[in-house]
């Protein structure tokens, strides 16, 4: 599929030299701790992964604030002077998309091809960087396929009532990317797309790999039968293909961490005889309203379109993300995004001054910020005491306008 067109990255004087080399170190769930990521030297290539949108709701300010992180990874790891491959799926062929183009009678392709080019044009708007490669999972089809065949192979897939199961048993690494008890993974995936309760199955976690095609929904020729691919080889599939094994990071929201990552490593894993997956798992906070996660089946939603569409500058949507560590679960507020459009004025104010104090310590600091587990309030408190700063430096407005657009992607 087409991504979307890259916002202009302003190259800062000493990006990629050794004074500003700090090693991102980015929280992994599969250790618990911070660990560096990305390549040891510059001009290494750094591979991540990170899980996309199912197409069937507008961009919500929590997959926005999901995407921002990741975006953070990939502005501190070009500072860092590495070459960045970047893949992103989008799930446009699943049970919530065809539920909901069922209960509004729209041709499931059409609202998907919607909703992709609707995410997209939020995600240029917000200036996220674009995937080199962006997969659906109808266009991987053919891959995920070959996929399910390597673990029929290897004796890591069995059928029930003509859909096809993978065995959790197969892997013995299984648990490694959650680090969950078996007692808390149950429920987990109950309401997260598995069917533990389901008669016959040798786990009540196996997930599906492929589900036989049932009465008006679509369906794709395979040696296993007419059906349509499981949710979590759609992932390890694209990853493999674009990615290799052991990339460097694989992202999503921490909703993503069980089933969908642990399970996407484990058919991974099984299906290669390699391990890992990936060398980390990064996962993003939730984003909520009104006390509950802002997901599209609870309906409680902020659309970054809709925001859009009222005036508001994507800048001060950025900025009020921001605001927040990417792991922290928080509550979006109207006085947040105040709070941010207040913040973005002082800044363009300062950097339109003749003058400011110098910006050599403000691309330290916040390249230390970032460099530590994406701290970007800490990136943002930096430039805010330099706005609040008098200063003679009249090289100084303009390079940190160019800071805040390299490594914070704020365009002031
Ligand atoms: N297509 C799958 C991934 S393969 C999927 O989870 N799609 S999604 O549209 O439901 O979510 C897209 C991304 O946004 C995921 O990384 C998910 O973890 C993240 N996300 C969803 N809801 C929230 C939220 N309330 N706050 C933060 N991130 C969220
Ligand atoms: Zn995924």
């Amino acid at each position: 599929m087409r991504s979307w067109p890259a916002s202009e990255v302003p190259g800062l004087p000493d990006a990629g030299l050794p004074a500003a080399s700090r090693p991102l170190r980015l929280h992994d769930t599969g250790t618990g701790t911070a660990r560096p990521a990305g390549p040891a030297e510059p001009g290494g290539t750094a591979r991540m992964y990170v899980c996309g949108i199912t197409p069937y709701d507008a961009t919500h300010l929590g997959h926005a604030n999901t995407y921002l992180a990741f975006d953070l990874v990939n502005r501190v790891w070009r500072d860092l002077g590495h070459r960045v491959h970047y893949v992103q799926n989008a799930t446009d062929v699943d049970d919530p998309l065809l539920e909901r183009a069922r209960d509004t009678g729209e041709d499931w392709r059409a609202l998907a091809d919607r909703e992709i080019q609707l995410f997209r044009d939020d995600m240029t708007a917000l200036r996220i960087l674009p995937p080199d490669r962006y997969i659906g999972a109808v266009e991987a089809i053919p891959l995920i396929v070959e996929m399910i065949e390597k673990l029929r192979g290897r004796d890591a897939a069995y059928e029930l009532g003509g859909d096809v199961y993978f065995p959790v048993a197969a892997d013995p690494a299984f648990g490694q990317v959650s680090r969950l008890a078996r007692d808390e993974m149950e429920p987990l995936s109950a309401e997260r797309g598995g069917d533990p309760d389901r008669p016959g199955k040798r786990d009540p976690l196996d997930p599906m790999l492929w589900m036989a095609r049932r009465p008006g929904e679509p369906g794709w020729e395979s040696p296993f039968g007419e059906g349509r691919p499981g949710w979590h080889v759609e992932c390890s599939a694209i990853s493999i293909e674009y990615l290799g094994m052991a990339f460097d990071v694989e992202g999503g929201g921490s909703d993503l961490a069980f089933p969908h990552h642990e399970m996407s490593a484990s058919h991974a894993q099984v299906a290669t005889g390699e391990r890992p997956h990936a060398r980390a798992y990064v996962h993003a906070g939730m984003v909520g309203l009104d006390g509950e996660k802002m997901s599209k089946s609870r309906g409680n939603l902020v659309f970054v379109s809709k925001l859009r569409e009222s005036g508001t500058d994507p800048m001060e949507i950025r900025l009020a993300l921001l605001a927040h560590h990417y792991r922290a679960d928080w509550e979006w507020t109207r006085d947040g995004l105040d709070e941010a459009a207040a913040r973005l004025g002082r800044w363009r104010a300062a950097v339109s001054r003749p003058s400011g104090p110098p910006a050599a310590p403000v691309a330290a600091a916040v390249r230390d910020g970032l460099a530590d587990d994406l701290d970007a309030p800490a990136a943002l408190a930096v430039l805010d005491a330099w706005a609040a700063a008098d200063g003679a430096d009249e090289a100084a407005p303009a390079q940190v306008r160019a800071i805040a657009d390299a490594l914070l992607g704020i365009v002031l």
